[in-house]
C-alpha cells in the first residue's frame, strides 16, 4: 500500500520544532514535509495537509490532499479559504485539549464566583474581610457553545454543583444539561445566567454577536455587583468595546478572559489595568504536539485502510 505522506504548514505564533520534532517520532515511516520550512513545493499523492494558520499560498501548492486536518479545535483560520480546500476537513477532537478547556473554565468560574481577585487585592493591602457568596448549586452558570468543549466544561461544573445550562444552534437532547437551541431561546437562557461563558466558535452568525445587549439580558450575582463573563472561544465573538463599557459601568461584576479582537492584546486596551479582569494569553488550551499528532495519524491510518474518517467539519457554516 503507498504511505500517505503528511505535509504540515504552520504560521501565526506557534513554534515549528516541537512539531518537527513529534511527527518525526509519530509518522512511522510516513514521508513528512514541513512548508516551507523544506523548501518543497510538489508532493506525490496521496498526502494530507496538516494546517494551522497557514499562508493562503499553502492551499494553492497543495491543493491535491486526502484530507484538511485543522491542528487546532477552531477551524475559522480556514474560512476564508474553503473554496480552495477541495477536501474533507477534519479538526482535533481529543481528551487531551478537551481537559485543558475544562480545566480553565471551571478555574474561570471559580476565580469569579469565588471572589479570587477581590482577595487577592484584600491580601496585598493586608485586610480580612468578610465576602459572602452562594453556594455553588445556588450560582446559575450558562455556556454559549455547548459543543465538544463546552459540553465537557458544563459536565465539569455540574459536578462541582453548579446549576448549569448551554445555547446552541439546535437542541441537543443526549446534553446532561438543558440546552436553549436558537435566537428565540436566547433571552430566556440569558435571563437564568449569572455566569456567561463563551465557547462559540467565529462564524458569519457569532462575529460580534456578544455584546451590550447580550450583557444588559443576564441575571445579576446577589451581593458582587453584575453578572460575570468568561470568553475562551474567539476574540471575535464579542464586541470588545462593549465588553470594556460593561465592565466599566458594573453591568459586568467581573471577567475572565483568553482571546481578544486583536492578539497579541495591544498594549493600549483598557483591559489590562482593569482590577475586576483576569488575563491569559490564548491558553486556555493549547494543541499539545504529541496529543494532536496521535490523532493525525489515526486520520491517516483510517484513510490508507479505507475507513470512516472521524466527525468532519462543515466549513461552509465555519464550524
Ligand atoms: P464545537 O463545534 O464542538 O461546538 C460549537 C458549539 O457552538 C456548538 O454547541 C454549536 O451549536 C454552537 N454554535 C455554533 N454556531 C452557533 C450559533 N450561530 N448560534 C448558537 N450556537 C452556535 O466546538 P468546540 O467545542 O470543539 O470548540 C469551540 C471553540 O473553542 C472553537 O471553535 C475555538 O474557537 C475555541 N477554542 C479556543 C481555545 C483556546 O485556547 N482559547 C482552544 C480550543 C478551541 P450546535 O451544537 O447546534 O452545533
Ligand atoms: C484552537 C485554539 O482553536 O488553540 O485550538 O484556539
Amino acid at each position: 500500500m503507498t504511505k500517505t505522506t503528511i505535509v504540515v504548514a504552520i504560521g501565526g505564533t506557534w513554534d515549528v520544532p516541537p512539531w518537527q520534532e513529534e511527527f518525526a517520532k509519530g509518522a512511522n515511516g510516513r514521508r513528512v514535509v514541513f512548508w516551507p520550512q523544506d523548501g518543497v513545493t510538489e508532493v506525490a499523492e496521496p498526502y494530507v495537509l496538516c494546517s494551522w494558520k497557514a499562508k493562503p499560498e499553502a492551499y494553492g501548492i497543495f491543493n491535491k490532499p486526502k484530507v484538511v486536518f485543522s491542528l487546532g479545535a477552531g477551524v475559522d483560520h480556514l474560512y476564508a479559504v474553503r473554496d480552495k480546500l477541495n477536501a474533507p476537513v477534519v479538526r482535533v477532537i481529543n481528551s487531551d485539549l478537551t481537559v485543558r478547556m475544562v480545566e480553565y473554565v471551571c478555574l474561570g468560574v471559580l476565580f469569579l464566583h469565588r471572589q479570587i481577585g477581590r482577595h487577592i487585592q484584600n491580601q496585598r493591602k493586608r485586610l480580612w474581610p468578610d465576602l459572602t457568596q452562594p453556594a455553588a448549586n445556588d450560582v446559575r452558570v450558562g455556556i454559549l457553545g455547548p459543543g465538544q468543549l463546552g459540553g465537557a466544561a458544563g459536565r465539569a461544573l455540574q459536578a462541582i454543583g453548579y446549576d448549569v445550562a448551554g445555547w446552541a444552534r439546535s437542541p441537543r437532547p443526549e446534553s446532561a444539561f438543558p440546552v436553549y437551541a436558537g435566537p428565540e431561546n436566547l433571552d430566556a437562557f440569558l435571563a437564568r445566567t449569572q455566569i456567561l461563558v463563551n465557547l462559540l466558535p467565529n462564524t458569519p452568525e457569532t462575529k460580534g454577536s456578544v455584546g451590550r445587549e447580550t450583557f444588559a439580558r443576564l441575571a445579576r450575582m446577589e451581593g458582587q455587583g453584575g453578572a460575570y463573563f468568561i470568553n475562551a472561544g474567539r476574540g471575535e465573538t464579542v464586541a470588545e468595546g462593549e465588553l470594556v463599557a460593561a465592565l466599566q459601568s458594573g453591568l459586568l461584576a467581573g471577567a475572565v478572559l483568553d482571546v481578544f479582537n486583536t492578539e497579541p492584546l495591544p498594549a493600549e486596551s483598557p483591559l489590562w489595568a482593569m482590577e475586576n479582569v483576569l488575563i491569559t494569553p490564548h491558553a486556555a488550551a493549547d494543541s499539545y504536539p504529541p496529543a494532536i499528532v496521535a490523532q493525525v495519524m489515526d486520520t491517516v491510518e483510517r484513510l490508507e485502510r479505507g475507513a470512516p474518517l472521524p466527525v468532519t467539519v462543515d466549513i461552509s457554516r465555519g464550524y
